[in-house]
């Protein structure tokens, strides 16, 4: 990260009383603690970490033991920006995984804080590359005894452009045995067979590799989602907007042994449930020149 950059964010947070900017063995990190929670962020890839609410001291957030924080790699957990594309690129191949916005450093371009509530706003050092140099991108993360990121995607240009991306959360369990997710509906695409229409699961349990993509079409309406996890007794809430997919990921045992950054049995501790506009909606995300599109998720 460029020291103008860090210089840039030092400047911003030493004004406030809630943020401190630390240089770890994680790389640099923003350091969140006000009245109602605890939370880090890596500049790199504008990547929330860890989200702890003081109310019960429970870390929403899983992160791989074996996490690679070299400034290269998307980090293993937590909930990594997925954008201007969710999965592969449309069309080149050798495009990274998940758009190129989670493998580059992100500025801190404002802060403001209250002794319960801290907000920061992130931008990626460049959105130029692969046809999206006219689209403008910013994070917005509030942290209070909720967790809420808006994903703000403005196209400057003149022509409408397609956009796919996920907030790619993911969430700590007790074990993957335990929980249930409730409030996903919508029938899914199963991305390990590729199948369509697939009936949403009730309950919905979690028995092997899951790779889902829940189709909503509705993405003004909020959604509200619970993952009850029955051995320790309790819930974690997400609420989502602006989405028109919902993503259900759990690598279980043999796909995470094929992952350098994920240890043998974290599959276990884990799932994400993403917030996401993908190609599988009937009601593809295009941003029309001059828009604005908005992707919510609050994690409480
Ligand atoms: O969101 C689910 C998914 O698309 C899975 O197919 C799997 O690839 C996962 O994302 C993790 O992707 P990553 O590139 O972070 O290893």
């Amino acid at each position: 990260m460029s020291n103008q950059a860090l210089n840039a964010a030092l400047g911003i947070v030493k004004g406030l009383s809630t943020v401190a900017l630390s240089d770890s063995n994680k790389g640099p990190l923003l350091i969140v603690e006000n009245e109602m929670a605890h939370c880090q962020i890596s500049l790199f890839g504008g990547h929330v970490l860890s989200f702890t609410p003081k109310h019960d001291m429970r870390e929403r957030l899983w992160l791989s033991e074996r996490a690679i924080f070299d400034g290269k790699t998307p980090i293993r957990g937590g909930i990594p920006i997925c954008w201007p594309w969710f999965s592969a690129h449309h069309s080149q191949l050798q495009a990274p995984s998940h758009g190129y916005a989670r493998n580059q450093y992100w500025q801190l371009t404002s802060a403001n804080e209250q002794s319960q509530k801290t907000s920061l706003r992130l931008t990626p050092t460049t959105t130029d590359g692969f046809g999206y140099e006219n689209l403008a991108v910013s994070l917005e993360i509030t942290i209070s005894n909720t967790l809420e990121l808006n994903l703000v995607t403005t196209n400057k240009g003149d022509n409408p452009t397609p956009v796919t991306q996920a907030l790619h959360t993911y969430l700590a369990v007790s074990d993957i045995d335990n929980i249930e997710l409730e409030g996903v509906d919508a029938s899914y695409m199963n991305k390990l067979d590729a199948s369509k229409q697939n009936p949403c699961p009730n309950p919905y349990l979690f028995t092997q590799e899951t790779d889902r993509i829940h189709v909503y079409n509705n993405a003004d309406d909020t959604l509200r989602i619970e993952i009850n996890d029955s051995c320790v007794n309790n819930t974690t809430k997400i609420e989502q907007q602006g989405h028109d997919s919902i993503v259900v990921w759990n690598p279980w045992k043999d796909k995470s042994a094929t992952m350098k950054d994920m240890e043998a049995n974290g599959y276990r501790t884990m799932v994400c449930v993403e917030a996401a506009n993908t190609v599988e909606s009937d009601h593809k995300l295009v941003i029309a020149a001059g828009a604005t599109h908005v992707l919510t998720q609050r994690i409480s």
